[in-house]
């Protein structure tokens, strides 16, 4: 197992092209600005941040839709350098922590991971299932696709054609789903992808769900772990500035004994915390939802309550 001071590393990346509502490019200046690497860096992470990625950007003249899914061409790019750092700082043995920007970024980070780490199972908590494909988005937001592509499931985009399909549908697991659309709920039933909505976190409680969702992926508890994390996943009175919010999600304390319950399994490897944005609420709201994401940044990298 690898030492601490070795495994620390920080990335974050800037971008909004996955979704339609500016702002969500901000979350990680905020974050960073919070304090997150100091506080980090408190917990004994040597934490080397690597500034806030920026990427040119392509013009919409330039990019123009591909049947609906819009920024494809910007999306993919952004993906594909995210992915390469990811796997970069993988193979040197750290940890790598990537602050969204928007959730079509995981698409990048878990290409990474998996490609140093190819038996990594995920750990994807949102409200939202993200597997859309080309034929059923009903918004062209890629951001609600990510997992499609990871999984091979649409392979029908030349310019995602760089995503290997290295994800298989029982190393996946969900944790907070409450607004799944039907197109959605078809490919996971079709593909037998296991995931805990919000009905079995409020029937079995979440110290259960997530050591059911840890056997599913990880039942010895032997394999690496990359954590996907949609702070939408949490109830909007916990987390308000995002762009697609849910009534009825995780309470401040699930969420965080998720992160918790995840780093304590010493399996981690990758972590996302994406979707905040900033610019979607006011300022009180921004501060609440920006220390919340630091938080449960602290939690699944072993900030503990005693
Ligand atoms: B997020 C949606 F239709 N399913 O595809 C879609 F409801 O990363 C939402 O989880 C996607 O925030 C949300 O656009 C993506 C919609
Ligand atoms: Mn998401
Ligand atoms: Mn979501
Ligand atoms: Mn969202």
């Amino acid at each position: 197992m690898l030492t601490r001071e070795d495994r620390g590393w920080m990335s974050s990346t800037s971008r909004s092209g996955g979704q339609p509502r500016p702002g969500v490019d901000k979350g990680p200046i905020h974050l960073v600005e919070a304090g997150l690497p100091d506080q980090l860096r408190q917990l004994g992470w040597d934490v080397t941040f690597d500034g806030h990625h920026q990427f040119e950007e392509i013009s919409t003249q330039d990019d123009p839709p591909i049947g609906i899914l819009k920024n494809p061409r910007q999306v993919s790019k952004v993906c594909e350098a995210v992915a390469q750092t990811v796997a970069g700082h993988a193979k040197k043995g750290q940890l790598p922590l990537t602050l969204g920007g928007d959730h079509s970024l995981a698409m990048g980070t878990i290409s990474g991971t998996l490609s140093q780490y190819p038996d990594a199972c995920v750990i994807w908590i949102d409200a939202h299932a993200d597997i859309n494909t080309a034929a059923t988005t009903d918004t062209g937001n890629i951001h609600g696709m990510p997992v499609s592509f990871l999984l091979g499931l649409d392979e029908s985009i030349p310019e995602f054609s760089w995503v290997k399909p290295r994800l298989t549908p029982q190393r996946i697991v969900y944790i907070g789903l409450r607004d799944v659309d039907a197109g959605e709920k078809k490919i996971l039933r079709e593909n037998g992808i296991k995931a805990f909505s919000m009905h079995e976190v409020d029937r079995y409680g979440i110290g259960k769900v997530v050591e059911m969702a840890l056997d599913h992926v990880n039942p010895k508890r032997d394999l690496p772990i990359h954590l996907s994390f949609d702070v939408d996943a949490l109830d909007p009175s916990v987390a308000p500035s995002t762009g697609t919010p849910v009534r009825g999600g995780l309470t401040f304390r699930e969420g965080h004994y998720i992160c918790e319950a995840i780093y304590e399994t010493g399996c981690l490897v990758a972590l996302d915390l994406m979707e905040v944005n900033p610019s979607l609420s006011d300022a009180d709201a921004v501060k609440q939802t920006v220390a919340v994401g630091c938080s449960l940044v602290r939690s699944a990298l072993g900030e503990t309550l005693l």
